[in-house]
């Protein structure tokens, strides 16, 4: 199938014949193209890779001839709404953003299911991960890295105590990376640590088969931890054992994927603090991917503040060079997780890096003197020392049963506040058993003792020859399980919104089709606990449903506060009633002022009548305010309340292409009357058909005003472009030009 810009993915199809669909590739994709100098629009660029066939540049992106720069590093989002359907259609944004590397947050809970579950029941805090659900994502994103011409790397979580059968089922279904490090288990959803590090000797063998990028969970200390920047050297122990540990396994180094977060965020002084953590890591690391988070431990409600500290992170990532950037977003602080966040942290990631493109050109790191090679050496200090305490009480088992682990002081002090952990505690305790001697399974990528050579030597490499193939080479091995909850599945969903979905009735959404979230911003004249309730009354008065606010923020303590308000609505609207006028064609600047120079245009100007408001006439004219004159238009504006006579007579003496004419005042309609009055004037001094009339105001109307005798009006929200536009276009139609 191929997705036309202009069309919506079709989740029907993507859902049909969904047991028969095989994923096209296995594996990691880093973007191409990268290293090399090249040129983009009007500028030399040294840090991008290949561009995207169909993508949305940034906004500004319309003043450099709408250029989309995609940086080198992988970017990520995390989507996860709790409805896989509705995250496929943010997905599909997110890509055409530049995002290549999407994230699927597992359901609250997940982590302790001792199996696969299957069918695609809804979510809290995540998407329930099941091969339908897997399978229709991939099948999506399949279609939609074609739209948008780059492979889109699809992730989630081999963790759990189901790790190794979801990392079989993600092998099989063409997962490209994943989150695998046992420590998550064991510190953070008190998993048995035994059972942990047997089932990731597991569950990395599989992914080293599928060529999966995998991810650790050192980050998560950087979260959980009570101060965070404490944990440095902590942070550089945890990852050394999830990739000596997944080496030993047998996984490629360049698929290693280190997840590092700047541990602290401003007002602290962060890059003190996080750049030497970086630099650090990164030596000791040398041989690994760097895969960079942002700051989430320190971020509030406020996207401004988020967007600020993700900047900041960003230029870590500039200068040190990551691999993967994250790009979670604000939802994180406030439990909002709505495609315009996604998508709008993609795009500060994007137009971050584009920015500082080739910043490493002009400056450099001072890593041999001063404070920040100190610090690079003393953390480095802090973590072998860390690590050599490990050994010293008998491994890493025996440190987390001592709380070493999440402590908040700063290695080698501790504060006893760790994570501890029993090393025959936690779920799933006394399940790991020894294999017997005549063990044996028929599988590939299989890790640890496998006693096929019972059956032939031939079978010793190949065990899965014995059975003509696993599932890894004979796909059609696979069961797929359509649903299994009659109540709780996609069918359901999907009829529940199919008036949404198939007829011209819209509502507004912020993460599931037809969800009626709105987000109102404003601002209320009092302290900010009077005004989160005066807040939550007025979008009732609204008529909004479960309205709640979800930011407050202090402007001054007695003159006001700003409120984001979240609310429901209920009602949908049907775009075939809407009056749409037809959109104003505008010419491009180059094109304007290539006809002006080819033959120079004047025009006359004044607000008419009694009218002395020439804001309106200003902002059309001034080039300050990119009014016409910036095409090189001679304008000469006469002033205000300008009799109609002074206007006609004015065009005559200066031999005018145009006359443009503002007024607001419209009682007894006498804007419309002057235009008449204008018209016959012109006809009078027989000038009408050498010169073209123009009308604006904030009352004027394109039909009204041509009824009038105008040759066009102008009404709110015309911009000297959309005049300028019509003054070359009529120029050439009444010289016959065209
Ligand atoms: C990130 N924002 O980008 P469960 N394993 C590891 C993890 O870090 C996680 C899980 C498993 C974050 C993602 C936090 N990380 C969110 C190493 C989760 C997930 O399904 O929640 O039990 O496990 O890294």
């Amino acid at each position: 199938m191929e997705l036309k810009p202009n069309e919506k993915l079709d989740i029907e199809y993507i859902l049909k014949d969904l047991d028969k669909y095989r994923p096209r590739r296995r594996g990691w994709h880093w973007r191409k193209g990268t290293g090399q100098k090249r040129t983009i629009g009007k500028f030399e660029y040294y840090d991008m890779s290949e561009p995207l066939k169909n993508s949305q540049p940034l906004p500004a992106a319309k003043y450099f001839d709408n250029i989309d720069p995609q940086p080198k590093a992988v970017i990520t989002t995390e989507i996860a709404s709790g409805r896989f359907e509705d995250d496929i259609r943010r997905m599909r944004m997110a890509a055409w953003h530049g995002a290549d590397h999407i994230m699927v947050i597992r359901t609250a809970g997940q982590s302790h299911f001792d199996g696969l579950i299957e069918g695609t029941p809804q979510g809290v805090g995540g998407i329930p991960v099941t091969r339908k659900q897997v399978r229709a994502q991939r099948k999506a994103l399949d279609i939609i890295e074609d739209e948008v011409g780059r492979p889109i790397n699809y992730h989630s979580y081999v963790s759990g105590v189901a790790g190794p059968e979801i990392a079989v089922m993600f092998a099989e279904e063409g997962v490209n990376g994943a989150h695998q490090d046992p420590q998550y288990n064991v510190l953070y959803r008190n998993i048995n640590m035994i059972r942990s590090f047997v089932d990731a000797a597991e569950a990395k063998t599989v992914m080293a088969w599928a060529d999966m990028a995998q991810i650790d969970g050192a980050h998560n200390a950087n979260a959980t931890a009570r101060e965070a920047w404490k944990v440095m050297p902590e942070l550089m122990v945890q990852h050394a054992i999830n990739s000596m540990f997944s080496v030993k396994v047998g996984m490629k180094k360049e698929n290693i994927c280190l997840s590092t977060v700047p541990p602290t965020a401003p007002p602290a002084p962060c890059m003190r603090l996080d750049l030497p953590y970086a630099v650090a890591l990164r030596e000791l690391f040398k041989e690994y991917k760097m895969r960079a988070q942002m700051n989430t431990k320190y971020m509030e409600s406020s996207t401004r503040e988020a967007t600020v500290t993700h900047v900041l992170n960003l230029l870590i990532s500039q200068l040190t060079s990551a691999d993967i950037q994250s790009t979670i977003t604000p939802d994180e602080g406030r439990n909002v997780p709505w495609h315009i966040y996604n998508i709008e942290a993609v795009d500060t990631a994007k137009q971050a890096f584009a920015g500082m493109d080739g910043l490493k050109e002009m400056i450099e790191i001072k890593r041999h003197e001063g404070e920040l090679a100190e610090k690079v050496r003393e953390l480095k200090e802090r973590a072998i020392l860390f690590m050599e305490e490990i050994l010293e009480v008998g491994g890493y088992f025996k440190a987390v049963e001592q709380g070493f682990f999440v402590d908040s002081g700063y290695y080698p002090e501790r504060n006893g506040d760790g994570i501890f952990r029993k090393i025959d505690g936690g779920v799933g305790a006394g399940t790991v058993f020894e294999r017997d001697e005549d063990y044996m399974a028929p599988v590939t990528a299989h890790f640890g003792y496998n006693n096929v050579a019972q059956y032939g030597e031939e079978f010793v490499d190949d065990p899965a020859k014995l059975i003509g193939g696993c599932t890894f080479e004979d796909p059609s091995k696979i069961i797929f399980i359509d649903e299994l909850d009659e109540n709780d599945n996609v069918n359901i969903r999907l009829e529940e919104v199919k008036e949404l979905r198939k007829t011209s009735k819209i509502k507004p959404e912020m993460e599931w089709l037809g969800d009626g979230i709105v987000l109102t911003t404003l601002f209320l004249p009092t302290d900010e606990r009077t005004a989160e309730f005066a807040a939550i009354e007025i979008g009732k008065k609204m008529g909004l449903e479960d309205v709640e606010v979800i930011h407050k923020e202090i402007m001054q303590e007695a003159e006001g506060t700003r409120i984001e308000l979240k609310g429901r609505v209920t009602f949908t609207i049907d775009t075939n009633d809407l009056v749409i006028p037809p959109k104003p064609k505008v010419l491009s600047e180059d094109e304007i002022r290539k006809e002006i120079e080819r033959k120079p245009m004047k025009i006359v100007a004044a607000t008419v009548g009694e009218d002395e408001h020439s804001v309106g006439l200003r902002e059309i004219i001034d080039i300050k305010h990119g009014g016409i004159e910036k095409y090189g238009i001679e304008c000469h504006i006469l002033g205000t309340s300008v009799p109609v006579e002074k206007l006609v007579d004015a065009a005559i003496e200066l031999n005018a292409d145009a006359i443009l004419c503002s007024t607001i005042i419209s009682h007894d309609d006498i804007h419309y009357k002057n235009m008449k009055k204008l018209h016959e004037l012109c006809i009078e001094k027989g000038i009408r058909d050498r010169v073209i009339l123009v009308a604006g105001g904030t009352q004027v109307s394109n039909e009204l005003a041509v009824e009038s005798g105008m040759d066009a009006g102008f009404g709110r929200g015309t911009k000297g472009e959309h005049v300028a536009t019509f003054l070359v276009e009529k120029r050439r139609e009444m010289s016959n030009e065209d």
